[in-house]
């Protein structure tokens, strides 16, 4: 058996107590370093929460003020008075009209447009929509849009002379034009139904019998969307204002389907002898002037004195008695006469535009510059961002899908010819004699 003396147990406790001792305090080293690293974490946590709290909240006081303080513009605007109450339809509702030509398969897209257009503008105002076709439309359509109208929906077939092909147009001629310009790969450029539309837009749409009650027409395509509230109502403005025609985008056109169309305009122009025309005009400067920052002579590749600047008529608001005027019907059936919209391809965007610009006064033509408003490819977006606020813009679109600054886009010297910026007007026409030129 194994005996300790009293020396041996007397070092044993010793060493006991030295161990205990030294585990328990790095046991308590340990804890004291843990719970001071995450203090400082902490610490260091809180300082950052409150910093970043600091930062995003630094200028509530400064937003909150200049939401408090009216509108403050950050882009100069054309007209101080947009945004009286006397636009928002206090006053009698405007004999105006919700137009859509539109295709029986195209029915979600049409609810779609539709939709987007009832919850930002119409609903407050439940103008009537009318619908027009080149076939009938089915049951299926007319029952989807009457409910998602909020004002009477009609539906009218359009007559064959107003839509098909005319019997003058030379038969074998056409169908050669068409397969040129598909080997050129033009864009709709062997569609013989795109062809009939944008001549029907041109020259036709204004004289549908279910039109004739309405003064103003608002079109409306399917697929495109209006993300902001509109902050007011644009048929009343255009009737309060005088206004004959109504835009949002503005930009070039490919010149490969318009080939003749500036010499046929430069035709009549002549053969008018002033009678309606007249070309010493700020307007005829908008669609001849190829002086501008913002859209190169290289982005354009027309070969003639139009600069091919449009209004693009997917979105427009429109005096009818204009287009019902003889002046533009004298207009539209010299172009027709030519046979241009077969034998090319010419949109009904640079007609409507060359007309309003020869046919109008400079302040009958109006840049819709408050409402947000997507066809794709292309998207605007009132400028100043308290607009934007405040009128509840969603713009879920890619910024480069952004037109009115690109490359291609008219809007600058619409700012440039047409009534103007305030700053823009100013500075512009002191300085117009020197920087005035166009393409001779
Ligand atoms: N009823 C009818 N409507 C048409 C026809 N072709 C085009 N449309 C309508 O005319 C308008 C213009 O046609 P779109 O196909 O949108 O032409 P676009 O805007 O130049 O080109 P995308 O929208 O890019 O296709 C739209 O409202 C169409 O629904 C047609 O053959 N019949
Ligand atoms: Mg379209």
């Amino acid at each position: 058996m194994v005996t300790i003396s009293n020396n041996h147990k007397s070092v044993l406790k010793y060493v006991l107590l030295y161990y205990c001792a030294f585990f328990s305090s790095r046991f308590i080293y340990e804890y004291i370093s843990d719970s001071l690293a995450k203090y400082e974490e902490y610490q260091l946590e809180e300082k950052y929460s409150k910093l970043s709290h600091d930062a995003l909240h630094m200028y509530d006081g400064i937003r909150r003020s200049s939401l408090l303080a009216g509108l403050k513009i950050s882009a100069s605007s054309y007209n101080d008075k947009i945004l009286d109450e006397e636009y928002m339809g206090n006053a009698a509702k405007v004999n105006g009209v919700l137009l859509m030509l539109v295709r029986n398969w195209e029915l979600p897209y049409a609810l779609r447009s539709m939709r987007s257009l009832e919850d930002r503008f119409n609903h407050d105002y439940h103008y009537d929509w009318v619908f027009l076709n080149d076939v009938p439309f089915d049951d299926e359509f007319i029952e989807a849009t009457t409910l998602m109208a909020s004002g009477t929906t009609k539906y009218a077939l359009i007559p064959s002379s107003d839509w098909d092909k005319p019997d003058w147009i030379d038969e074998a001629y056409f169908e050669q034009r068409l397969k040129d310009m598909e080997k050129q790969n033009i864009i709709y450029g062997s569609s013989k139904s795109y062809r009939n539309m944008c001549r029907f837009n041109s020259g036709f749409f204004f004289r549908q019998e279910i039109l004739d009650q309405y003064d103003y027409y608002f079109r409306v395509e399917p697929d495109v969307e209006y993300f902001c509230d509109f902050p007011y109502d644009p048929f009343q403005i255009m009737y309060q204002e005088k206004k004959k025609y109504g835009f949002v985008i503005s930009i070039v056109e490919y010149q490969s389907t318009i080939p003749t169309l500036w010499k046929t305009v430069r035709d009549y122009i002549e053969m008018d002898q002033g009678r309606d025309i007249d070309t010493n005009t700020d307007l005829y400067g908008f669609i001849t002037d190829w002086n501008d920052i913002r859209t190169p002579r290289s982005r354009v590749d027309s070969t003639d004195k139009y600069n091919n600047c449009h209004f693009w008529t997917n979105f427009e608001i429109g005096d009818l008695n204009f287009f019902r005027s003889e002046e533009y019907i004298r207009f539209f059936d010299y172009l027709d006469s030519t046979g241009g919209f077969y034998y090319e391809r010419w949109g009904d965007a640079p007609v409507h535009s060359i007309a309003a610009t020869l046919l109008l006064k400079e302040d009958e033509i109006i840049h819709f510059d408050e409402i947000g408003y997507m066809h794709a490819p292309y998207f605007t977006i009132p400028q100043a961002n308290y607009f934007q606020l405040k009128q509840r813009c969603i713009n879920n679109y890619q910024e480069d899908s952004r037109i009115d600054f690109s490359g291609i886009s008219c809007l600058t010297r619409w700012w440039k010819h047409g009534p103007g910026k305030k700053f823009m007007k100013e500075t512009y026409h002191l300085a117009r004699n020197d920087e005035f030129s166009v393409m001779e």
